[in-house]
């Protein structure tokens, strides 16, 4: 079958929405770091609305970081791609053209750091998932012993981190007298603007304290608070997308009709005209952040483990088994107090449509994909919850039990004895860990709870939250994850 492309665009489907612009003289005002499935079914899509409204030099160069496949896939489609609605009532396509190139970092950094610092690039967005901030996230410090900090300290030409690369590329900026773009992290952090602000400072700081200074009085890194449930592609959906588009395209994107971004709107060299399509430009970000993080990825992570424990492969399948989505009931009681709700949004009707959204069963979002890097997920989805839910003196089960079900998780084996892929940068860690104390609760709590960078100092510390974590991961061992949540009530 024809390749999707720009030249095959035309021969589409008329019902098939396409790029409402001129994309061949599009000039590439944003650069984004990590092209992955995320970015394409949400910055990207925003983007090509926006375009389609008021033209504008906001086309997207795209940046792995890592491996070249989303470029070798891309490359010959000129940067077009699918994206695949997925809503209970049928799916819905249309074809994105914001991305208008991609760049593969390890093959040439010094062409990726020329790109960032051109004058021509104006934003540079991330979405590089937590753990590739390459930082301490109980603390939201950078790692100066990150292995990636280290070589990019040593190689300050040839970074391989997204902080490596901005920095380098601001000092070239500053060399060359052009203003700082603005840095727009769009990862699931709380106040991910001024992590990745704080980040940047603590990492220019060790090459030159001028460079620090020089991006503290002229930089901007709004926060931002990003929504869409996108499950990883798979081949069943590419073929599905064939099929609807009578074209091949090697890399569409899979989402839920969902999306909400709330974006500070501090931007040193312009925008697109994203608030023109459903953006919120907000002046505070942090309720929308905490809402979301809290409310949506922290149910998630809980459904992810106890789920994946359970034997659900999908969230649509652990939310409508009628004990987790209980537990679900009793998870949002105990996380809503916590959250300041933005203006003009009611928390009961916001979990009342999460819970609809994790059942939506067009989408197949796995378990074992959401169960991934815990270890960077925990503090901001779980923890920061129950710190204030102990500070106010109220109850954490399902908090705890959320907490427990990750450690039953990562000592990795599921409830019918067969090994769990646990895939996080710290599962040697909780190996080594689990295999000291087996599947003793107390001390396989005890062991985990001492990892510092997830957990504090002060946790551990918290006999309220401790003896709950023991008792419900004794609970997951002796009589397994649905049983232990019934037992809630
Ligand atoms: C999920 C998120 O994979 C995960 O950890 O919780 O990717 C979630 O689907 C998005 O944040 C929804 O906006």
């Amino acid at each position: 079958m024809t390749r999707l492309s720009d030249a095959t665009l035309h021969g589409l489907p008329a019902a098939i929405r396409r790029p409402g612009y001129q994309r061949a003289a599009l000039e590439q005002g944003i650069v984004h770091l990590g092209l992955g499935a995320f970015a394409r079914a949400h910055l990207c899509e925003f983007t090509d609305d926006a375009l389609a409204v008021e033209a504008g030099a906001w086309g997207i160069t795209g940046a792995s970081l890592q491996r070249p496949d989303q470029r070798d896939r891309l490359a010959p489609q000129d940067g077009l791609y699918t994206f695949l609605k997925r809503a209970p009532s049928g799916p819905e396509l249309r074809v994105i053209g914001s991305v208008r190139s991609v760049m593969v970092a390890p093959e040439d950094p010094g062409a990726l750091v020329a790109r960032l610092a051109a004058a021509q690039t104006r934003i540079v967005s991330l979405t590089v998932t937590e753990k590739g901030y390459c930082h301490d996230p109980a603390t939201g410090r950078l790692r100066a012993d990150h292995p990636d900090i280290v070589h990019d300290l040593a190689n300050p030409q040839a970074p391989r981190s997204a902080i490596g690369l901005i920095v380098a590329a601001l000092a070239l900026r500053k060399a060359e007298r052009l203003a700082p773009f603005t840095a727009l992290s769009c990862d699931n952090l709380p106040h991910n603007g001024r992590v990745l602000a704080g980040l940047v400072q603590d990492f220019a700081a060790l090459r030159d304290d001028r460079l620090a200074a020089w991006i503290a009085a002229n930089g901007a890194f709004p926060s931002t608070m990003v929504d869409r449930i996108v499950p990883a592609t798979t081949d069943a959906d590419i073929a599905e997308v064939a099929g609807l588009l009578g074209l091949d395209d090697a890399a569409p994107v899979i989402g839920e009709p969902f999306r909400q971004w709330a974006v500070e709107d501090v931007f040193t060299l312009g925008r697109p005209r994203w608030d023109a399509v459903g953006a919120q430009m907000v002046s505070e970000v942090a309720p929308f952040e905490f809402m979301k993080l809290r409310m949506l990825n922290g149910a998630h992570s809980c459904l992810a483990y106890l789920g994946y424990l359970a034997g659900h492969e999908t969230v649509a399948q652990a939310s409508g088994d009628p004990v987790l989505a209980r537990f679900l009931g009793g998870f949002w009681q105990e996380v809503a107090p916590t959250v300041p709700a933005p203006q003009g949004v009611n928390l009961d009707i916001y979990a009342g449509e999460l819970l609809a959204r994790f059942r939506n069963p067009a989408i197949r979002h796995r378990t074992w994909q959401i169960a991934m890097d815990g270890s960077q997920k925990l503090p901001q989805r779980l923890l920061g919850t129950i710190r204030d839910r102990l500070k106010a003196d109220a109850p954490i089960a399902h908090l705890a039990l959320g907490v427990a079900a990750w450690m039953a998780y990562v000592a990795g084996t599921d409830e019918r004895g067969q090994p769990i892929d646990v895939r996080d940068p710290l599962s040697p860690e909780f190996a080594a860990r689990a295999a000291q104390a087996g599947r003793d609760a107390g001390r396989l709590s005890q062991a985990l709870l001492g990892i510092g960078a997830i957990f504090g100092d002060d946790l551990p510390r918290e006999p309220r939250f401790t003896a709950a974590v023991e008792r419900h991961l004794a609970g997951l061992f002796d009589k397994g994850a649905a049983a232990t949540a019934a037992a809630l009530g």
